[in-house]
């Protein structure tokens, strides 16, 4: 089961909080824990890294000082020698039942600010589950104490494979992807486990829970988001994505969804680490070396929530990692070209990288490529959750029966010594989503710049002639290979 909304190698996706929202967090109990319950043994003797964060006990150096059992039992929390530089840690054993451990409240107002964005962190070791689901998460209450919702930053299943300490990280707050509830008077940070009939098996041992304030990548002047309407098209750029596409109308139609979580952009998925770009914030953040937007060929240093123009150009320079990426979307006459370099300043194992997402609505029917040997691929999408055409492509296309609309991705520039591979995952009530798949458990190379460029083409057709009408759009971007942009 793919619990955290995040594939095996999928790019993804936490889906909307709502789908998000964990089941590890039963509420049956609570009692503050006592350090003398808990087994403690030479930590003590061990340094531990000075204490920065808001949080009094973050690593758990004073037992879980500051932590409640909701729900939970002495017997099932040990504090002990965690080796290394780790002290003290604890280890969470749940032995059939139910079990979470959480924070004091926090309230907004006194120990968080209402205006503030903050991070939380937490090294977590999973010795496996046997049943049922772990979290890391975090609780919004309001006034009465009610919850009013889980905020998920990492989860478990019997299906995730043991790790050694890992960080995990999550934001909340003004300006992240996980704003606070209207109503939210104070939180808690949560460690948790559920199954449906309270078996919980397994061990997870966490370490160095550390919140602090944060600031959200904003870029003086700029605004949240810029929604452009370009001819008939309406597109918005992103900034918790750490500014990628976030939307595409079409003639007044959704065509690609506007659903955090359901990313754009680039984004790698590194070994022993899972995803970092776009809006894959779990592990670390994208970081944006420089930004740039260009109106009708004009910079604009304080762009505009809102805007109607004829020509859009995003210009991004950022890094994850070791790797840096040039990436230029724009949008003219109807067409969306997205444009990405990547070099990598040394070399850098990946397990993949993707570019060039597109979360399609999950009403498409029907799709459509050539490959590079021009044969075509076609089929219907059905929702088994499968990665359609696999392989190299000139262009693909994706048919929406309900609204005659679709798209063309034509493939203007991509290596043609690496095994990349366009993809659509049909993931059903979800996305049927398109990727630029290469570098499959590859290292990129220092010293080398690779070069991806797409251009997507919305058009309307009846459904008879869909694939007529993708093959004649085709034909018109052929005519922009070679093209090189203006800068
Ligand atoms: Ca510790």
């Amino acid at each position: 089961m793919n619990w955290f909304g995040v594939p095996p190698l999928g790019g993804l996706e936490a889906r909307s909080s709502t789908e998000n929202r964990l089941k590890a967090g039963l509420r049956t109990a609570s009692r503050p824990i006592c350090m003398a319950t808990c087994v403690f043994t030479c930590f003590a003797t061990v340094a531990v890294a000075e204490d920065t964060g808001l949080l009094p006990n973050p690593g758990f150096e004073q037992g879980i000082t500051g932590w409640i059992y909701r729900p939970g039992y002495e017997s099932q929390v040990s504090c002990v020698d965690g080796e290394g530089d780790h002290g003290s840690i604890v280890e969470l054993r749940p032995n059939g039942k139910l079990l979470g451990i959480e924070t004091e409240r926090l309230e907004i107002g006194k120990e968080l600010q209402p205006d503030q964005a903050y991070c939380v962190e937490a090294q977590l070791k999973n010795e496996g589950l046997r049943k049922g689901v772990f979290a890391f998460s975090m609780y919004c209450f309001d006034a009465s104490g009610k919850s009013l919702k889980q905020i998920a930053f990492y989860g478990l299943s019997t299906h995730s494979k043991p790790h050694d300490w890992k960080k995990r990280r999550g934001e909340f707050g003004p300006g992240t992807r996980n704003p606070l509830p209207e109503g939210t008077k104070s939180v808690c940070i949560r460690f948790s486990f559920y199954e449906a009939n309270r078996d919980c098996q397994g061990t997870v041992m966490v370490d160095d829970v550390n919140l602090q304030t944060y600031e959200p990548p904003v870029y003086e002047g700029w605004p949240a988001e810029i929604v452009a309407d370009v001819g008939d098209l309406q597109i918005r750029f992103e900034s918790r994505s750490f500014w990628t596409l976030y939307r595409i109308d079409y003639k007044g139609d959704r065509i690609c969804l506007d659903r955090f979580g359901s990313h754009y952009g680039s984004v790698a998925s590194f070994p022993d680490v899972g995803f970092i770009g776009s809006g894959h914030t779990e592990n670390e953040n994208e970081e944006v070396v420089d930004l740039k937007l260009l109106v009708d060929g004009q910079p604009v240093d304080r762009p505009a929530a809102k805007l109607t123009c004829q020509d859009i150009r995003l210009q991004k320079r950022s890094r994850i990692r070791n790797l840096l990426l040039t990436t230029e979307i724009s949008a003219r006459d109807n067409r969306i070209v997205e444009d990405v370099k990547l070099s990598a300043a040394k070399p850098t194992a990946v397990n993949l990288i993707y570019h060039f997402m597109h979360p399609w609505t999950f009403t498409a029917t029907e799709y459509l490529a050539e490959s590079l040997d021009g044969t075509r691929v076609e089929g219907t999408f059905t929702g088994d959750k499968g990665q359609k055409i696999d392989k190299a492509t000139r262009w693909s296309a994706i048919y929406d029966a309900p609204t005659g609309k679709g798209a063309v991705t034509y493939v203007l520039d991509a290596p043609t010594d690496d095994d990349w591979r366009t993809r659509y995952w049909d993931v059903p009530d979800v996305y049927r989503k398109h990727y630029l798949a290469t570098f499959l458990n590859k290292t990129v190379p220092a010293g080398r710049e690779f070069r991806y460029r797409v251009v997507t083409v919305p058009f309307e057709s009846v459904a008879q002639r869909w694939k007529d009408t993708a093959a004649q759009v085709a034909v018109t971007c052929a005519a922009m290979k070679g093209s090189t942009p203006c800068e």
